[in-house]
């Protein structure tokens, strides 16, 4: 297990978060190598951590005052085991291919979980789509996708949103697609609603995560009414975990972004939410605005000399982190712990370091993994690619209940693996063994290809 984290980084020294990814699965897989010594054999870990394909482009476009930039493109297709390459873009600045491969693997695991059959992928760009206007993230998107619509298809690749993409970009990407190729499919998901796009497919990943969290209390016997919680991040998957939560009656006390972070210690209510929602997806503007409308709300800028995150600093009882990849450090794993949280939930993907995950294991929290806490949002991805395929439709009811029996699912193998392998009520070594096992008996089936 060591030789294969020293083989990755070795092969590609700079890749960090690809490296953290790949430890914190191989760790823990350990029990399911011993039980199946035909993965070792068949250097299953070593086909596993080589993506199948990696994909890299230059992506120029002229911004409103005629100036030229280049971004950088990818695209990761990381195994198509058990189904097409599916997972999102992200656009952001600080995008690059170890970043996007340890993304890459986890969603081919995440997507193992969900029951459904889909490969694991991933993509996005360093360019940043903040500050730009609507005809620069169009201009954009299109250069994006006039490289992109080679490498992908229904059946082959069908790429979503992650940070920085939305329903706008997924609409001029899908527009620009459509136009290269002249056919009118299933190639992305998160599409509008009146062209192909799946109800409850943005509020998805947050109610998801909230789902995930009910389940694990429910072990306890304990439920998420009246409990206090912690939420990062202000985007599509905070928004809607904060919604959830607010009509299972739990109390929402903080939310950020990446200049820094609201305590609004009397609670958000509906209206709250509708302001925060406005501010963040019309107005695309800063968390810190919400201060000028709820006076009582606290806004604490990013402090580049703290070696924590205040935000992880206040008393509660549940947190949701559904920002960005190692937002929790050590320290802030501990000063949760120390104040009294008894539940993790991650609707962002690895937001926790490995040190922070094992302060969390020792105190016996709930800790959900993003892998399996966060995966409702691809699982309703494959709910609207099996309608566009039907060409039909679901109800939003008929949706938000199969995303509830897919996170309860998820929750029930998880469970179950943690108990087959020693490790009961551990859902970080359930999903990994549960996701990797799915996995790699499907490649070993498949042959060495
Ligand atoms: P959005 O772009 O909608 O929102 C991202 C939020 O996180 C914003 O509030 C953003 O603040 C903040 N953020 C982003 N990068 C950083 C950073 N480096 N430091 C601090 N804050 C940051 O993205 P999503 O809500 O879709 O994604 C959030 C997380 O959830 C990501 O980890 C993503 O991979 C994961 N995820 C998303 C799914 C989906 O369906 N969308 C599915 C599963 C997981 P700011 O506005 O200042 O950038
Ligand atoms: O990390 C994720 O699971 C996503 N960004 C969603 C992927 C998808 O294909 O819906």
């Amino acid at each position: 297990m060591n030789s294969i984290i020293q083989l990755v980084k070795d092969k590609d020294p700079v890749e960090r978060e690809f490296h953290q990814a790949v430890s914190e699965v191989v760790e823990t897989i350990q029990p399911a190598l011993d039980q199946n010594p035909e993965y070792r054999s068949a250097k299953i870990l070593e086909r596993l951590v080589e993506p199948e394909r990696v994909i890299l482009f230059r992506v120029p476009w002229m911004d409103d005052q005629g100036e030229i930039h280049v971004n950088r493109g990818f695209r990761i297709e990381m195994n198509s085991a058990i189904g097409p390459y599916k997972g999102g873009l992200r656009f952001h600045p600080s995008v690059n291919l170890g970043i996007l491969k340890f993304l890459a693997f986890e969603q081919v695991f995440k997507n193992a979980l969900t029951t459904l059959p889909m490969g694991g992928g991933k993509g996005g760009s360093d360019f940043d789509p903040k500050g730009k206007s609507d005809n620069e993230v169009m201009r954009f998107c299109q250069s994006f996708m006039s490289e992109l619509f080679r490498y992908i298809g229904p059946d082959t690749d069908v790429p979503a949103g992650d940070i920085g993409v939305g329903a706008r970009e997924i609409g001029y990407l899908f527009g620009m697609y459509k136009k290269l190729r002249n056919e009118f499919t299933g190639v992305l998901t998160g599409k509008g609603l009146n062209w192909g796009g799946s109800l409850i497919r943005p509020e998805a990943t947050g109610y998801g995560s909230v789902y995930f969290a009910a389940e694990m209390l429910a072990t306890r016997d304990d439920t998420l009414q009246s409990k206090t919680c912690l939420v990062s991040g202000s985007g599509n998957v905070a928004q809607y975990t904060i919604e959830k939560l607010l009509d299972l009656g739990a109390k929402v006390v903080t939310f950020s972004d990446s200049s820094g972070y609201i305590f609004d210690e009397a609670g958000l209510d509906r209206e709250k939410l509708d302001f925060l929602m406005m501010l963040k997806n019309v107005r695309r503007g800063r968390v810190q605005k919400y201060c000028e409308k709820y006076t009582d709300a606290v806004y604490t800028p990013v402090d580049p000399a703290l070696d924590y995150n205040p935000l992880w600093n206040h008393k509660a009882d549940c947190a949701f982190p559904s920002a960005t990849q190692n937002e929790i450090n050590a320290k802030d794993a501990q000063n949760l712990v120390n104040n009294g949280i008894g539940l993790v939930s991650e609707g962002a993907n690895m937001p926790t370091v490995i040190e922070g995950i094992d302060i969390f294991l020792d105190n016996k929290l709930l800790y959900g993994p993003g892998k399996a806490a966060n995966a409702g949002g691809v699982s309703v991805s494959g709910l609207e690619m099996s309608q566009n395929s039907m060409r039909m439709a679901w109800t939003r009811e008929e949706l938000d209940e199969r995303l509830k029996m897919i996170m309860k699912s998820i929750h029930k193998t998880c469970l179950e693996a943690s108990d087959q392998y020693g490790a009961t009520g551990n859902y970080v070594v359930g999903a990994n063994i549960a996701g990797f096992v799915k996995v790699v008996d499907a490649m070993l089936d498949q042959g060495l290809v």
